[in-house]
């Protein structure tokens, strides 16, 4: 252990195990700018993550838990400022600013190293600074990558250690030589000598910042999630959609789920949706009875990294380890697997606390305990939420918890070639207009459709909810670069595998939010969408029914497997109905899309727009 020391250079010697020259400079220079009062070098073992857990509980940054109702778990609230993604203040910095497009905010990379210089400068003074060395996807498998994330969070190191594999054993694979990608972390909250610390640091400035040529990322001010555990949003979507794009694979914001028929037929489907639209509900769903013949199993929640094979399929990992879900409205009910996978080992953040020492959310049980304190750890009653409004739990609270758990992991998660993918689906947050579910015809329609995708926005990134905003291929916050090459990679793929004579994944559009006349959602959602995704294992198959419109082709009342579920042929026509005006509301909504992004637009998705249009007025 090194000395603590607020004026001079920590020691920065790296144990004998770390045997990257590349990275023990980066650490050098790190931590000569940013000055930390020690560095530890992160092993991954259980017993640094008890002591760090142990640390933070003295420092009052978590509480632990009931051991006898959620063994080996803890309970963190931070700032009341920093509970969400700050999309306002992620940058991509490339050399050229049309290669971030005009989705992404920009700013050259000479200046923001200049303004990042200024406040790295002493940013970690008085505090740890934690060298959290991490691969996404199995260690060593082919498909994955190798980052290292210099943090003064032990929140971060500690939430890092379930969503990667994060120890030593990544400077085994690392070696001498082996390359990674930097991430530098700060909560931007140095301590001066003799400064009381608050239980989560952060700064009201802050800045998510990726350069995606040199492939580097540097995050400040902000504690939380996708803010501050860069291996997810920042490596696994922003720098390695690059990556992707330069090496001819594709990192997406989707759930991989594996779909067994009953006749032991399975397939493999990749599904993105916004944040906070169910991605981890569809991704450990259970059927409903009178569809119990069928078997869901789970491979990611979140990420995919989709590669194409020799034989011209596309093969996905999930390159996480654990889960960063939603806790609200997470339920015995909506999501059984969840909360058997939240049993223990589990970190949650923003949550509410109960009298015996456990976590509650709204929705978690039907009726409120009859008192907790909230996530700003105030009192609370069912009585006094009634009176305020004020919810226990923040509806962006999240619980980070080991993949490792779920009931219905796939045998093949780990498999480091991946899984082959029969089906994408794209969905958004949609109370109007958009059909339950919706096949494309082909790979350029498929792309159309996930590239106009609108969604409702949610509490996973600060700023207005409920607004429809395009959210293309739930990337939107995610793509490392111009969103308009983004779709071109998408096409030029399909073409790809149309040439190694591969049959391609079909593609689907879906949603599951529409609202009736009465404000209410129209489709029961939940296990129920395993209705919809069996039919589409029988579009794929060959075998099941549909209508074709002008939008691609949609089920029929009967081409539905109703067993169990009383769904008339009314509440099924509101959501499936298309309407002419609203569609064509829509599509001026799509050409503002297309405008906004006609620097590199390919002219493949304006021909599909235009023989969309063409259809309608048909
Ligand atoms: O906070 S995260 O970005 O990790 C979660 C999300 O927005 O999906
Ligand atoms: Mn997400």
């Amino acid at each position: 252990m090194n000395h603590p020391s607020f004026e001079g250079q920590p020691a920065i010697e790296a144990p004998a195990w770390v045997k990257n020259r590349k990275l023990i400079d980066w650490v050098r220079r790190v931590a000569a700018m940013t000055k930390p009062a020690r560095i530890v070098w992160c092993d991954g073992s259980q017993e640094e993550y008890d002591r760090l857990c142990a640390q933070m509980v003295e420092a009052g940054t978590l509480k632990k838990l009931n051991p006898a109702k959620r063994p080996n778990s803890y309970l963190a609230w931070s700032d009341p400022s920093d509970v969400a993604r700050v999309e306002d203040r992620t940058f991509i910095c490339s050399q050229r600013e049309e290669d971030a497009g005009p989705t992404n905010n920009w700013i050259a990379p000479d200046d923001m190293r200049a303004t990042l210089d200024g406040l790295f400068d002493g940013a970690m003074r008085g505090r740890t600074m934690y060298v959290v060395p991490f691969s996404m996807g199995p260690l060593g498998s082919p498909i994955a990558h190798i980052g290292v994330e210099l943090s003064d969070s032990p929140y971060v190191a500690t939430n890092m250690r379930i969503m990667t594999r994060m120890g030593r054993q990544v400077y085994d694979v690392l070696g001498e030589e082996g390359d990674f990608v930097p991430c530098v972390h700060s909560v931007g909250a140095p301590l001066a000598a003799g400064e009381k610390d608050v239980s989560w640091p952060c700064n009201k400035t802050k800045y998510i910042v990726h350069f995606p040529e040199s492939r580097e990322i540097w995050s400040y001010g902000s504690g939380y999630g996708g803010n501050a555990l860069l291996g997810k949003k920042c490596f696994a979507l922003r720098i390695a959609s690059t990556m992707g794009r330069a090496e001819g694979w594709l990192a997406e914001h989707m759930l991989i789920l594996g779909v067994t028929s009953p006749q032991g037929r399975k397939h493999h489907v990749a599904a993105a949706f916004p944040s906070a639209c169910g991605k981890t509900n569809f991704a450990m769903l259970i059927p409903p009875e009178g569809l119990n013949g069928w078997k869901i199993s789970t491979i990611g929640d979140d990420i995919a990294w989709i590669k194409p094979g020799k034989d011209g399929r596309l093969y996905a990992i999930n390159p996480e380890a654990g889960y960063f879900g939603v806790a609200p409205g997470t339920s015995e009910k909506t999501n059984f697997n969840a909360m058997a996978t939240l049993k223990e080992n589990v970190i949650f953040t923003n949550v509410a606390l109960t009298d015996d020492g456990d976590v509650w959310w709204e929705g978690m049980t039907d009726e409120p305990p009859a008192h907790l304190i909230d996530w700003q750890g105030m009192d609370w009653t069912p009585a006094s939420a009634k009176e305020s409004g004020r919810k226990a739990a923040h509806p962006n609270a999240r619980f980070t918890a080991p993949a490792s758990q779920c009931p219905s992991i796939d045998a093949d998660w780990e498999n480091p070639a991946g899984v082959p993918i029969n089906a994408f689906i794209f969905g958004g947050r949609r109370s109007t207009t958009v059909p339950l579910v919706t096949e494309a015809r082909n790979w350029v329609e498929g792309v159309y459709m996930a590239a106009t995708m609108g969604s409702e926005t949610t509490a996973a990134a600060a700023g207005q909810q409920g607004v429809v905003r395009r959210d293309p291929f739930a990337m939107l916050p995610f793509c490392g670069y111009n969103m308009s090459d983004y779709f071109s990679h998408w096409l030029k793929t399909g073409e790809r595998l149309e040439k190694l004579n591969a049959k391609l994944p079909k593609i689907f559009c879906v949603n599951w939010f529409r609202k009736g006349a009465d404000g209410k959602f129209a489709w029961p959602g939940f296990g129920e969408n395993m209705r919809v995704l069996s039919w589409m294992v029988g579009r794929i198959e060959g075998t099941a029914q549909g209508e074709e419109h002008a939008f691609g082709v949609s089920p029929h009342y009967e081409d539905i497997d109703w067993s169990g579920l009383d769904f008339s042929r009314e509440q099924f026509e509101q959501v499936i109905s298309v309407d002419d005006a609203a569609w064509r509301n829509e599509l001026a909504l799509h050409a503002e899309l297309f405008d906004t992004l006609r620097n590199g637009l390919p002219p493949a998705l304006t021909q599909a727009k235009k023989a969309l249009e063409g259809k309608l007025a048909a």
